[in-house]
C-alpha cells in the first residue's frame, strides 16, 4: 500500500512515532548473548558488499564528464538537482540481473554473507519503498524489488543477507543531510526525515524481506536522541541482527568498521570488519579500472583473518545488472583458493605471533591444543620455514593442500618446518601445525636494554585509527626520527608490546611535540594513569616529558597503550616513549 506522508502530518506524528519504535534501553543483552548472536559472523569471516543504484546507469559520468570520487557520490559531486538526477531512474532497467547468479557468485567465492545498498545517500530505494514512489518498483522500467529477489536467493542458497542503509544523508528528502546545492528543497528537520522516511523504510526492510542478519549503517550525522532511539531500536524487529558502529558516534553497534584500509592490528576485545571495493569505486564507475589483484585480495583475506577481523569485499553491478568480468574473474580465483584452504579462514581467530616475515597465521583453539595455519606468502628458497618463538610440542605438521606430512625441528629460537621446494600455491600456501596443550609463543620484538631502560620508537608502535583513516598515522621524516602525527582522532590509540627481563619501577618518558597543552592516559600492567603534557612550541619542537611511572615485579611480555583524554585532548606528535628504571 502506498502512502505519501505529508511533512506536516509527519511532524504532527513525531512523538508517538518515535515511541512506536521503542527505546534502546529496552534492548539489553549480556556479552555471552552477543557472542552467541554473532557466532555465525565470526565463523563466516568473508562477505560480499554490493553498491548498486540509479547512478550505475551512467557509471558516475555526468553530461559526459567524469566526476571525482566514487560513483555513488555523483549527485553530490556534480551538484545535480533532484529533478535532473531522478531521471536516471527512468533509465534503470537491469534486464541482465539474476539474483540467483549474484548469490552463486558470492557463494562460489567462499563468501558467507551479503550486504547490499537498500538506500544510499541519493535517497533512491532499491526496494518497493512504503515511503513514496522514488524507488525501483515505481520509478523504473525494471519494476522489480531487487532487495526481495536477493534476500530470497540468499535464503535459498544458504547465505546470510543484510542491508546497507544511509540513515542520515539523503539528498532527495528535505530532512536528509548532505544536499546543500538544490535550492528547490524546502528544508525540514532531520527528526521529520527520521520519522517520515528512515523509520518506516527500515521497519519495512526488517519486516517484509525475510530473515535479515545485518543492518549496515553509514555516515552518521548529529541527529536528535529521539531519532537515534527510534532508528536504533528497530533492530529488535530482527532479534539476531548484527549492526555496525556507524549509526551514531555514541552507539557502538556490534562491530567496528574499517574502510579501504586494513589496520596494523585489530581492535582489542571488539569485533571488527574491513570493507573494501574490489576496484577503486564502490558504485559502478565506467572509468574505474583500478581492480586489486587476486594476490592482493587473497592476502588481504588472510591478513584480516590473522588479526581477528572480517572482510567485506565490494562489487559494483552495472546499469544492466551485471558484475564486471574483472570482478567475476577475481571472485572465481578467490573461490578456487578457498575451496582448498577455507579451513584456514572460516572460524579462525587471530595470530598469536606479533609479526611473521613470511606471511600470516590464523588459529583454531581446542580443549587439548591448537591448530595453527601458517599462510606462507614468501616460500622459503632453502626449504626451511622458521616459526620464531613457537615453543609447543608439535603433534603434526602438513600442507593444507593435499595433507602432505612435513618434518619439524625445534630449538631455543623456535620451530623449523622442512617444506617442499615448490610452493603449492603461488599466492598463499597454507601449512597446518597442530600443537599440544596451552599455546606457548615467545614474542620477539622490543626487549629491555642492559641498563634496564626500554626504547619504544614510533616505528614499532601499533596504531589503532578507525576506518584506516590517516588520523594518528606514522609519519616518515626521512633523516629525522619517524613520529606518530596528525593525531586528531580522540578515539585513536597507540600501543607498544615489549619484554621485561629486569622488572622494577619505571618512569614513562614521552618524546613529544605539541602546539597546545594536552592530556592523555597511558595504560600498562593493568594500571591507567591520566596525565597532562605541556605545549612545546610547535609540532616540530620535541621535548621529553615524564608521563608518570609504573612498577612490576614480574619478567615477561608487556603492553603500554597511549589514549587521548577526550575532554582535554589537543593533537600531539610522538616520536616514541622511553621507560627508565627509577
Ligand atoms: O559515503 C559512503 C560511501 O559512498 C560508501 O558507501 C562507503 C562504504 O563504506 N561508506 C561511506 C564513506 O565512508
Amino acid at each position: 500500500m502506498k502512502h505519501l506522508a505529508s511533512i506536516a502530518t509527519a511532524a504532527a506524528l513525531l512523538a508517538p512515532t518515535f515511541a512506536r519504535a521503542g527505546d534502546p534501553a529496552t534492548i539489553i543483552e549480556t556479552p555471552e548473548q552477543q557472542k552467541e548472536r554473532m557466532a555465525w559472523w565470526h565463523e563466516a569471516k568473508f562477505g560480499m558488499f554490493i553498491h548498486w543504484g540509479i547512478y550505475s546507469v551512467v557509471g558516475g559520468q555526468y553530461k559526459g564528464k567524469e566526476l571525482p570520487n566514487s560513483a555513488e557520490w555523483m549527485m553530490c559531486r556534480g551538484k545535480i538537482p533532484i529533478a535532473e538526477y531522478s531521471k536516471y531512474a527512468e533509465q534503470f532497467n537491469p534486464t541482465k540481473f539474476d539474483a540467483d547468479n549474484f548469490v552463486k557468485m558470492a557463494k562460489d567465492a567462499g563468501m558467507k554473507y551479503m550486504v547490499i545498498t537498500a538506500k544510499h545517500h541519493d535517497g533512491f530505494a532499491m526496494f518497493d519503498s512504503c515511503w513514496g514512489e522514488y524507488d525501483v518498483v515505481d520509478a523504473t522500467p525494471f519494476g522489480r524489488d531487487i532487495m526481495k529477489e536477493l534476500s530470497r536467493a540468499c535464503y535459498e542458497q544458504g547465505l546470510r543477507f543484510g542491508f546497507y542503509y544511509s540513515q542520515a544523508q539523503d539528498w532527495h528528502h528535505p530532512g536528509g543531510f548532505g544536499n546543500n546545492w538544490d535550492k528547490s528543497l524546502k528544508k525540514v528537520s532531520s527528526d521529520v526525515y527520521a520519522n517520515e522516511k528512515v523509520i518506516p523504510e527500515v521497519e519495512q526492510l526488517l519486516t517484509e524481506y525475510g530473515p535479515i542478519s545485518i543492518l549496515w549503517w553509514d555516515t552518521p550525522r548529529n541527529m536528535s536522541p529521539e531519532a537515534f532511539a527510534g532508528i536504533y531500536s528497530l533492530k529488535s524487529l530482527q532479534p539476531g541482527i548484527i549492526t555496525n558502529d556507524r549509526l551514531g558516534k555514541d552507539i557502538p553497534g556490534d562491530h567496528k568498521t574499517f574502510e579501504r584500509h586494513i589496520p596494523d592490528r585489530g581492535p582489542v576485545d571488539k569485533a571488527w570488519e574491513v570493507c573494501m571495493p574490489i576496484s577503486g569505486s564502490w558504485g559502478y564507475k565506467k572509468i574505474d579500472t583500478d581492480f586489486k589483484s587476486t594476490t592482493t585480495l587473497i592476502r588481504n583475506l588472510a591478513d584480516i583473518a590473522s588479526k581477528g577481523g572480517n572482510y567485506l569485499l565490494n562489487v559494483s553491478p552495472t546499469g544492466e545488472g551485471v558484475i564486471l568480468p574483472q570482478a567475476q574473474e577475481r571472485l572465481k580465483q578467490i573461490g578456487e583458493w578457498m575451496r582448498v584452504n577455507s579451513d584456514s579462514i572460516y572460524g579462525t581467530t587471530g595470530s598469536p605471533f606479533k609479526k611473521l616475515d613470511f606471511g600470516r597465521c590464523t588459529k583454531k583453539q581446542y580443549a587439548k591444543g591448537t591448530t595453527l595455519y601458517f599462510h606462507v606468502f614468501d616460500w622459503p628458497a632453502d626449504g626451511k620455514l622458521v616459526i620464531p618463538g613457537l615453543k609447543n610440542e608439535i603433534k603434526q605438521a602438513y600442507l593444507l593442500d593435499g595433507w602432505k606430512p612435513l618434518e619439524t625441528t625445534q630449538d631455543e629460537t623456535g620451530t623449523t618446518i622442512t617444506v617442499p621446494k615448490d610452493a603449492p600455491d603461488a599466492i598463499n600456501s597454507v601449512i597446518t601445525v597442530q600443537v599440544a596443550g596451552k599455546l606457548e609463543v615467545e614474542q620477539s620484538g622490543i626487549v629491555q636494554n642492559q641498563d634496564g631502560s626500554v626504547d619504544l620508537p614510533a616505528a614499532d608502535a601499533y596504531i589503532h585509527n578507525n576506518e584506516g583513516s590517516q588520523d594518528a598515522a606514522l609519519q616518515d621524516r626521512g633523516d629525522e626520527p619517524d613520529n606518530i602525527g596528525k593525531w586528531t582522532d580522540k578515539e585513536a590509540t597507540v600501543e607498544w608490546d615489549f619484554k621485561l627481563t629486569q622488572p622494577g619501577t619505571f618512569d614513562v618518558i614521552a618524546n613529544i611535540a605539541l602546539e597546545d597543552d594536552s592530556a592523555l592516559t597511558f595504560t600498562v600492567n593493568g594500571e591507567t594513569v591520566k596525565t597532562k603534557v605541556k605545549a612545546t612550541g610547535g609540532y616540530g619542537s620535541y621535548t621529553e616529558q615524564t608521563l608518570g611511572s609504573f612498577s612490576t615485579t614480574a619478567e615477561g611480555n608487556y603492553n603500554i597503550r597511549l589514549k587521548p583524554d577526550a575532554k582535554n585532548w589537543k593533537p600531539v606528535n610522538v616520536r616514541g616513549l622511553k621507560l627508565i628504571t627509577k
